[in-house]
């Protein structure tokens, strides 16, 4: 047998293990494996990384916290949601990584958050390390105050585990500059101290910085755009289906228009809107951000263009790129392959594991650009390390330092993915290419800092 074989037996016998130890996790098991899968050359290559204990160290977060959120609504009634943290692994700094407010939060979802994070982190160059966090709270319909009430009582908790130089949440699914705001006032309250760098997203005015809101959607297109330069391409002209219609969704279309290219499609849980003239950003801001309405009040106020289909698949729609930008598993084989039929050119991964290994395959198959999340949608937290560096200098910077910043780490990211790819025998492959550098740098800080 080959190093390469063995190796790949003993990644396998851990990939059972770890299934054995996290029962009723398939999110995390998915994630574990889509990882390990691909890290059997550079194991085999450096001798080092098959040193016993250090994988196994890295699948198991350093710290799990899991507390009651009791909160009152307007009526005066109780509910009782969970909160979770997990704080998966500091090698490279503080843990880093949003809050994810949304019914179908549990465990194995905030897990597989915090995995994928340890790699995407590591990717910026930035000293952050890995962490996720939320609750099954579901914002939707919700007063202001209700939501203001339940930021509270989860930070009533969060606070004794989280600081500048500890854990530094931020925002994902279901939290915004409104419940960061909330979140940190009560941080503020409890604690007696300023710390701007506890938390990122804030508002501008009171720590946050510019171009942290726009940054995820932003950064994916310039990773797309960095794909198609790879294959002599850009993105002048051609037409995009994007998926959801929150934070990631609404910068992705954005950057699109502004490079020349053209998003006809945005989604929610209820449906897609299909815009044969590119969807209308401004619209779609007053009413997602402003209004915190649904996409079929965009359909109605925008008029012949633009129409509403009730459930379906938005990647039924043809289009030459897609950038899934909602919620994991969204586009699956069956929707990889109408994308490949309709002739789509590359994919990047606003959302986290929105493709399933079976579409990610079919997608490589028929070779497609595909940029994986943990590179494609790191614009977002890297942008929040910018944040905690100024925050840190007291400083704020302009829009277009930042943006250029994160021009230069987006480039850097796509960079090191193709070229470790190329490294590791499998040109094109960022999914491989992620995965080993991600691991490389983590792996190394690992080792040189003993068995903890
Ligand atoms: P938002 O809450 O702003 O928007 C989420 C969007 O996705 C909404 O349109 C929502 O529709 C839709 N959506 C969420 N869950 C589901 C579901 N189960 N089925 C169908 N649609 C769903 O979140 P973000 O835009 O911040 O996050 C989107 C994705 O990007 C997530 O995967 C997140 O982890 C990832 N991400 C976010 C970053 C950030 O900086 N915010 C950074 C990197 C990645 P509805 O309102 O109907 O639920
Ligand atoms: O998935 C992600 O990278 C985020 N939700 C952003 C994390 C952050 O700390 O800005």
């Amino acid at each position: 047998m080959t190093t390469r074989s063995v190796t790949r037996t003993t990644l396998d016998h851990l990939l059972t293990e770890i299934e054995h130890r996290n029962p009723a996790q398939p999110e995390f098991l998915q994630a574990a494996h889509e990882v390990l899968e691909t890290l059997a050359p550079v194991v085999a290559a450096r001798p080092e990384y098959a040193e016993p204990g250090l994988i196994e160290r890295l699948v198991e977060p350093e710290r799990q916290v899991l507390f009651r959120v009791p909160w009152q609504d307007d009526k005066g009634r109780v509910h009782v949601n969970r909160g979770f943290r997990v704080e998966f692994n500091s090698a490279l700094g503080p843990y880093k990584g949003g809050l994810r407010f949304h019914p179908s939060v549990n465990l194995g979802v905030i897990k597989f958050l915090g995995f994928e994070q340890i790699f995407k982190n590591a990717l910026t160059g930035l000293g952050i390390g890995g962490g996720k966090g939320g609750s099954d709270f579901d914002p939707h319909g919700r007063s202001d105050a209700e939501v203001m009430r339940f930021c509270q009582s989860f930070m009533t908790e969060l606070h004794r585990h989280i600081g500048e130089h500890t854990d530094v949440p931020a925002g994902d699914i279901g939290v915004g500059g409104r419940e960061i705001g909330y979140l940190f006032g009560q941080y503020r309250r409890i604690t007696n101290r300023w710390e701007a760098g506890v938390l990122t997203g804030k508002g501008q005015g009171w720590g946050g910085s510019l171009i942290r809101p726009e940054a995820t959607g932003y950064g994916s297109v310039l990773f797309a755009a960095a794909m198609l330069r790879e294959r002599g391409e850009d993105l002048e002209g051609q037409t995009a289906v994007v998926s959801g219609s929150g934070n990631v969704a609404i910068y992705t279309i954005e950057k699109l228009a502004a490079l020349g290219a053209n998003a006809v499609t945005c989604s929610d849980s209820s449906g897609y809107v299909v815009d044969e003239k590119g969807v209308d950003v401004e619209l779609l801001k007053q009413v997602k951000e402003v209004e915190r309405g649904r996409v079929d009040t965009y359909a109605e106020r925008r008029g012949s263009s633009a129409r509403f289909v009730p459930g379906g698949s938005v990647w039924d729609v043809p289009a030459d790129l897609a950038l899934p930008s909602a919620t994991q598993n969204e586009l699956d084989e069956n929707a990889a392959a109408t994308l490949v039929r309709n002739g789509v050119k590359a994919v990047s991964e606003g959302a986290n594991m929105p493709a399933t290994p079976e579409a990610v395959h079919l997608l490589q198959k028929a070779g497609v650009a595909f940029g994986p999340g943990k590179a494609a949608n790191a614009g977002g937290v890297a942008v929040s390390a910018l944040e905690m560096a100024q925050n840190h200098a007291r400083t704020s910077w302009t829009a277009a330092k930042v943006e250029e910043e994160l021009a230069d780490i987006m480039n850097n990211i796509h960079t090191t993915c193709h070229e470790t790819a190329e490294r590791y025998d499998a040109p094109g492959d960022y999914v491989t290419g992620a995965n080993i550098a991600g691991f490389e740098r983590v792996a190394d800080a690992m080792l040189a800092q003993g068995v903890i």
